[in-house]
């Protein structure tokens, strides 16, 4: 008897009803409503080689709809992947399993991207077809030449970050991004018409896509829907019409299935219905081969384009980038010679741009960009031309407004390989960045993310504009590097830090204002332990001042006048607190004092966290209310951030 298709996807539909049950958690709907799309799709469309995950070549394939992660688990151990096992599977949401409740990109060779909050696995995608036309403009077509692939769900269209994704991807052009929505009409609380009335074709037409549908349950319909996809220049939607937990006898069609398990009797009735017999986790040898033998298809095409890459003129640099290396050259140590000799009072913005001039000359991989921020955020340099729909060489983008949309993009490009993406905006829109940002660090993905304007020092555009809360939040978010520098070579020193980390993502919060020198001494980078002393005490010491970015040349000043009272005074500039925990005790005791030193700290933003480093015995220097309109003078002066103002709190604490 030959192996049907449906019977194909009713394997993925038994494995996610039966590991939803055993784990008594999860979401069965999804993947039950969207076998037969994806049956197809992992049959005649994706090009894919589960013996060479990792095939540079590959199409990426991601699952938007995070919640369905049984749906990539099952196509994952049905094409042959080596993880996950059934075993895997069986252990669905328990530690011991990579088969996580929803999709991590660490755990499984396969999963391109985690995904579960909705709408960031479509942006990512987004940036993953960006860097695949990139490369395809440097490499040529024998070397890059594939597809984006995302099943997304209602939810992740009507996120806010979908219109930014859409927007951008449309602008671009990116006719080899192919959205299979779920057009279930279903969210968790029931049916799509309790909360939108959009119509949703047209707002993609509207933005250049190309739209067509399908029945998602008739495999013919759906392959001519996904070859007309395929066909058309525009970045394709392809609206499956689908019944959620198709199957399920009493609960398909409602939200009963989206989240929870069906419960024996409903799986029972499902098994009846579908016409699968085996017991649970345990897939007929036919049905298992028929997969296996479509898993080996793409072994033919991934050997044709190693026997392409062998022998490429330019083959070592491909792999070179894709690997994430970085190349030898001497291009930054040169750029911070020349600093040494003439330091520049610049503002850390500024030099930000002159030290990703030399970083951009010396790395074609990176791709810069800016959500509207260009002239304010310094992130173009001579060497990023504009990356258009005309030429996707450019490695410059115009992301528009939509910080968001940038953010989850640069994480597509990062994760996609070969590219390093960095992208600005201000600080404080950190915070419609966030979620990107909180992906980049859980992805251990390196988006380098440069966020001027880092204080109420940005001046008259008043407490809207101004980070109060911001850094501190940042460094609270587990495997984000934030980096504050304090000059320009400080600058340059946390570029070359930002870059060098290839596992994660840094953050580097930059002045509008400009800075006085206070380094001249290029021979190590001294940033790499996160704090240094740039001022030893003069007299005996009695305090430790602790400061970063625009507030060391505070904390000099602060120290010039304790040193003229008699009092010994370091400072310590602290650009980037992750790497100085990383260090001994032995360095951070050291750095900032022990018993009878007091330890003060001084940052132009929330003073929250900072007992840290200050104990609760220390003073600590901020702002712990919202900023203000006014010239940058008068506001650190309104604020209290003056030496004239901490120097005697300083004095009287110490007696
Ligand atoms: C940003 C975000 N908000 C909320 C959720 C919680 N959530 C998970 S699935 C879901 C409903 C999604 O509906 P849909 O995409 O149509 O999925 P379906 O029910 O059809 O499987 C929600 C609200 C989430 N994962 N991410
Ligand atoms: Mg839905």
């Amino acid at each position: 008897m030959t192996v049907t298709e449906k019977s194909m996807a009713n394997a993925i539909r038994a494995l996610a009803m039966d590991a939803v049950q055993a784990a008594n958690s999860g979401h069965p709907g999804m993947p039950m409503g969207m076998a037969d799309v994806a049956t197809v799709l992992f049959s005649d469309f994706l090009k894919y080689d589960p013996k060479t995950p990792k095939w540079a070549d590959r199409d990426r394939f991601v699952l938007s709809a995070g919640h369905g992660s049984m749906l990539i688990y099952s196509l994952l151990h049905l094409t042959g992947y080596a993880r996950p096992t059934m075993q895997d599977i069986k252990d669905f949401r328990q530690l011991s399993s990579p088969c996580a409740g929803h999709p991590e990109n660490f755990k499984l060779a396969g999963v391109e991207t985690t995904t579960g909050p909705l709408g960031q696995g479509f942006a990512t995608a987004v940036g993953m077809a960006i860097a695949e036309r990139h490369l395809n403009a440097v490499f040529g077509d024998d070397l890059v030449d594939h597809k984006t692939w995302v099943i997304a769900g209602d939810g992740c269209l009507m996120e806010g970050i979908n219109h930014e994704a859409v927007g951008l991807g449309g602008h671009l052009g990116l006719g080899r991004l192919n959205v299979l929505w779920d057009d279930n009409g279903i969210t968790i609380d029931g049916g799509t018409e309790l909360s939108t009335s959009e119509d949703i074709p047209a707002r993609y037409r509207a933005s250049g896509w190309h739209v067509v549908s399908c029945d998602g349950h008739d495999f013919d319909d759906i392959r001519k829907a996904l070859s007309e996809a395929e066909a058309d220049p525009r970045p394709s939607l392809i609206a499956c019409k689908t019944v959620i937990g198709y199957g399920a006898p009493t609960k398909q069609g409602t939200s009963a299935t989206h989240g929870a398990p069906l419960g024996d009797e409903e799986i029972a009735g499902a098994r009846a219905a579908l016409g699968w017999e085996p017991e649970p986790f345990v897939i007929p040898d036919d049905i298992l081969t028929s997969w296996r033998q479509l898993g080996e298809k793409g072994a033919a095409a991934r050997a044709e384009w190693e026997a392409r890459l062998d022998g490429h003129a330019q083959a070592a640099e491909f792999n070179r980038r894709m690997a994430g290396e970085l190349p030898d050259g001497k291009a930054m140590q040169t750029y911070m010679e020349g600093l040494a000799k003439d330091p520049p009072k610049w503002a850390t913005r500024k030099a930000s741009e002159m030290a990703l001039g030399a970083i951009t000359e010396a790395l074609p991989e990176m791709i810069g960009g800016s959500a509207d921020l260009t002239g304010s955020n310094n992130t173009k340099t001579p060497s990023t031309k504009p990356l258009t729909k005309d030429d996707y060489s450019g490695r410059y983008i115009y992301y528009g407004i939509r910080e968001f949309g940038m953010a989850a993009a640069m994480n597509g490009m990062a994760l996609h390989g070969g590219i390093i993406p960095y992208g600005g905006t201000f600080l404080v829109f950190t915070d419609y960045c966030r979620g990107a940002m909180r992906l980049s660090a859980i992805q251990n993905a390196r988006a380098i993310y440069v966020m001027t304007h880092d204080s109420i020092g940005l001046g008259e555009d008043g407490p809207t504009h101004q980070p109060i809360e911001h850094i501190q939040s940042l460094r609270l978010m587990p495997n984000m590097h934030v980096y504050r520098p304090a000059d320009a070579i400080e600058t340059a020193e946390c570029w070359a830090l930002a870059i060098k980390r290839s596992d994660g993502p840094s953050t580097l919060a930059l002045t509008r204002q400009g800075l006085a020198p206070f380094r001249d001494d290029v021979s190590t980078n001294r940033c790499e332990k996160g704090g240094y002393r740039v001022k030893s005490a003069e007299n005996a010491k009695r305090v430790v001042l602790i400061a970063t970015g625009s507030e060391v040349a505070l904390a000099m000043a602060v120290a010039a006048q304790l040193e003229a009272a008699g009092i010994g005074a370091d400072v310590v500039s602290m650009p980037c607190t992750e790497l100085f925990d990383g260090q001994s005790a032995e360095y951070r005791n050291d750095l900032l004092g022990s018993d009878g030193i007091l330890r003060v700290s001084i940052e132009a933003g929330t003073t929250f966290g900072w007992e840290r480093y200050t104990g609760l015995d220390g003073l600590r220097f901020g702002i712990d209310s919202f900023g203000a309109s006014a010239p940058i003078d008068d506001l650190f002066a309104h604020f209290g951030l003056t030496a004239d103002a901490i120097t005697p709190q300083i004095l009287e604490k110490i007696g």
